[in-house]
C-alpha cells in the first residue's frame, strides 16, 4: 500500500522493531551495545526513511533474580537501585542516538497489567499447568534460590559458573535440577533440594504447532534457525513460569502469594507493554498487518526463538516474530569484557569524552557480530575511522562540496541526458545498484554489509572523481567540469540519505551543506537515493570538515579513561 505524500512515498505498512530489554544489574558496555541496541536502531531509522510506519521500543528489564541480587549488593532497596540505572541506562542510549519511540520499564504498572491479562488468556486457552519444581533451597539463608541465586556446573558444556535457568558459555537452557555440584551463588554455600509448587507453560502442548511455524522462517539467519530447531529436536518439556522470588510481576492466583512469574515469561511481553506506551494504534500493532523484527544477543536466542514465539502461540491473539535477529558476542582484545579486570569499554566514560557519538557508530556497525564473535580492537578502531570514514567516506564528501564551493561559487546545473558519456552511466547505474544491496542487506538485518556497501559507494565516488579528473576539465571543458560535479554532489546527497541509519548525527550536517530542502531521513525519503538527481538549478553551502582523524594519543587517553567502568557502589554514595 503506497501513499504520495508530496514528492514522498510512504508504505503504510507497520514495522514493530525491539532491542532485548536489558536486566540493570549493570551500566551497559559495548558490547550490549552492538549486541542489540545499534543494530536495531540502524534498522528501524531505515525503515522510517524507508516509508514504513515505525515502531521501536525497547526498556529496562528491572525484575528477576539479576536485579535483585545487583540491588541487595550494594544494600539498597530495589526500586531506588532500578530508579538510578534505568536513568543511566536510558541517557547511555541517547547520547549513542537510539532512537527509541519508548524506552520503558518492566516495574511499571502498564507492565504488570499486561503480563497479567496474557497470562490469563494462555490459561484461558489450556496452555498452562500446575505442577511441583524441585529448587535448590538454601538453609543457611533460609530461602529459595531460583536462577542467578544457584550456579554450578552447566551438564551440557561443563561450564562451571552456569546460572539455574541457562548456561551464558552454551547458551543452553537449564533446569535448576540439571546443574552439577551447584552453590548458592550468593554465599558460596550448600544447598539442598526441595519440592515446590509451580505453574508451568505446556511447551510439550504447543511443540507441533512452534516447530511448523519455525520450519516457515526462511528469513531467519542459519544460525538462529538451526539453534531453534535443534531444540525442537531435543524434545520440550513442560517449563516453570513462576519463582519463589520477592521482587517480580505477582501471579494473580491464589495459592501463589509468594511468588512472582519468572523474569524470562514477564520480559517479552514487555515489547507489549512498551507498544503500549507509544502507540494508542497498539491492538493493530500486535494484531494487524505488523512486521515484527527482534534483535538481541546469543544467550537471548533461545528465548526468542522458542519461549516467546510458544506464549504468542499459546495466547492465541498477538502477532509471532517476522524475523529473529540473534547476534553473537562481542569480545575485547582477544578475551572477554570485564569489569572486574578493567578490560572494555564502559560507556558512561564515552559520554565525557568529546568523540562524536558518530564515530563509534561507525566502528562499531563494522564489528558487529552478525555471524560469528567479534572484537573490539583500539588500533583497528583508529584504523577504520581514519581510513574508512574519514579517508573514504567523509573524503569524498568534502573533496566533492569544497570543489564545488571553490570552483563553481557552490552553484551547480544538473547534467542534461543527452550529455551523459558510457561513464557517466555506468556511475549512475552503479550506484543505483550499490543502494539496492544496502536496502536488501539492511531489509534482511545484515546492518554490518550494508555499511560495507556504503562505503562501497563512497569508493565508486573517489573513483570516478579520479577518473573524470574535474580539475583538469575546468581549464578545457568547464560544462563537463559541471557535470561531474553535480554528479559526485548527487552522490552526496545518495550518501546522506542511505547512511543517515548509521550516522545520524553527520547526516545532518551533510544535509546541512548540501542546503537541500527538509531532512535526508524524512520518512518516505529512502527512495530518492536511487538516482543521483538534484534540483535543475542547485546552490550548496559552504562545506566543512565531518570528523577529525584519531590520533596516536588520543587513542592512549581514550583506552585509558573508557577502561574504568564506574563502581555501582559509588554511584549510590555507599
Ligand atoms: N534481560 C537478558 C539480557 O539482558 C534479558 C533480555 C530480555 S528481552 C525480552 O541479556
Ligand atoms: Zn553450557
Amino acid at each position: 500500500m503506497a501513499k504520495s505524500t508530496g514528492d514522498i512515498k510512504l508504505v503504510k505498512k507497520k514495522r514493530l522493531v525491539t532491542a532485548a530489554l536489558p536486566y540493570i544489574n549493570n551500566i551497559p558496555h559495548l558490547g550490549h551495545i552492538v549486541g542489540s541496541h545499534l543494530p536495531a536502531d540502524i534498522f528501524a531509522r531505515y525503515s522510517r526513511t524507508a516509508g514504513y510506519d515505525t515502531i521501536f521500543v525497547g526498556g529496562t528489564d528491572e525484575n528477576g533474580s539479576t536485579s535483585e541480587i545487583a540491588a541487595s549488593k550494594i544494600g539498597v532497596d530495589l526500586q531506588t537501585f532500578s530508579d538510578k540505572l534505568h536513568k543511566e541506562h536510558a541517557k547511555i542510549y541517547k547520547w549513542f542516538g537510539i532512537s527509541y519511540d519508548t524506552f520503558s520499564r518492566t516495574s511499571k504498572p502498564i507492565h504488570h497489567k499486561t503480563v497479567r491479562d496474557f497470562f490469563k488468556q494462555m490459561k484461558k486457552n489450556g496452555f498452562i499447568k500446575e505442577g511441583t519444581m524441585k529448587v535448590f533451597y538454601s538453609p543457611k539463608e533460609d530461602r529459595f534460590l531460583p536462577d542467578r541465586y544457584i550456579i554450578g556446573n552447566c551438564p551440557k558444556c561443563g561450564y562451571e559458573n552456569a546460572n539455574g535457568d541457562q548456561c551464558e558459555k552454551c547458551t543452553s537452557v537449564l533446569d535448576p535440577a540439571q546443574l552439577e555440584n551447584p552453590r548458592s551463588s550468593i554465599s558460596g554455600g550448600e544447598v539442598e533440594i526441595r519440592n515446590s509448587k509451580h505453574l508451568f507453560i505446556r511447551l510439550d502442548k504447543l511443540s507441533p504447532k512452534l516447530e511448523k511455524w519455525i520450519k516457515t522462517q526462511s528469513q531467519w539467519r542459519k544460525q538462529v534457525i538451526n539453534l531453534a530447531k535443534g531444540w525442537i529436536k531435543e524434545g520440550l518439556r513442560p517449563r516453570a513460569i513462576t519463582r519463589d522470588l520477592k521482587h517480580g510481576v505477582p501471579v494473580p492466583l491464589a495459592g501463589y502469594k509468594d511468588k512472582v512469574f519468572y523474569v524470562w515469561f514477564d520480559a517479552p511481553i514487555g515489547y507489549v507493554s512498551a507498544t503500549k506506551e507509544a502507540r494508542k494504534d497498539w491492538k493493530d500493532i500486535w494484531k494487524g498487518d505488523t512486521e515484527i523484527h527482534n534483535f538481541l544477543g546469543k544467550d537471548n536466542i533461545p528465548f526468542h526463538t522458542i519461549f516467546w514465539p510458544a506464549m504468542l502461540l499459546g495466547q492465541q491473539e498477538f502477532n509471532l516474530p517476522t524475523n529473529v535477529i540473534g547476534l553473537q558476542y562481542l569480545n575485547y582484545e582477544g578475551g572477554k569484557f570485564s569489569k572486574s579486570k578493567q578490560r572494555g569499554v564502559f560507556c558512561e566514560r564515552l559520554l565525557e569524552s568529546k568523540l562524536d557519538p558518530d564515530i563509534w557508530r561507525a566502528y562499531l556497525t563494522q564489528i558487529i557480530p552478525e555471524t560469528s564473535d567479534s572484537e573490539f580492537k583500539w588500533n583497528e578502531f583508529q584504523e577504520r575511522i581514519n581510513s574508512d570514514l574519514i579517508g573514504n567516506y567523509g573524503n569524498f564528501i568534502n573533496r566533492t562540496l569544497s570543489f564545488v564551493s571553490s570552483k563553481l561559487g557552490g552553484n551547480l546545473q544538473i547534467q542534461e541526458e543527452n550529455t551523459l558519456t558510457k561513464r557517466d552511466k555506468k556511475f549512475r547505474k552503479d550506484v543505483r545498484k550499490r543502494v539496492e544491496s544496502i536496502t536488501a542487506n539492511i531489509e534482511a538485518g545484515e546492518i554490518r554489509k550494508g555499511f560495507a556497501d556504503i562505503l562501497a559507494l563512497s569508493t565508486e565516488g573517489n573513483k570516478y572523481l579520479t577518473e573524470t579528473a574535474p580539475w583538469k576539465l575546468l581549464k578545457t571543458n568547464p560544462k563537463k567540469a559541471n557535470d561531474v560535479l553535480a554528479n559526485c554532489t548527487g552522490l552526496v546527497k545518495t550518501l546522506a540519505i542511505v547512511s543517515s541509519p548509521y550516522l545520524p548525527f553527520s547526516t545532518k550536517k551533510i544535509w546541512e551543506q548540501l542546503n537541500m530542502p527538509g531532512k535526508c531521513d524524512t520518512p518516505g525519503k529512502w527512495d530518492q537515493a536511487y538516482e543521483i538527481s538534484l534540483p535543475k538549478t542547485h546552490t550548496i553551502n559552504k562545506p566543512e570538515k565531518l570528523f577529525s582523524p584519531i590520533e596516536d594519543k588520543e587513542i592512549k587517553k581514550l583506552k585509558e579513561e573508557t577502561s574504568k567502568p564506574t563502581n555501582l557502589s559509588e554511584l549510590f554514595n555507599k
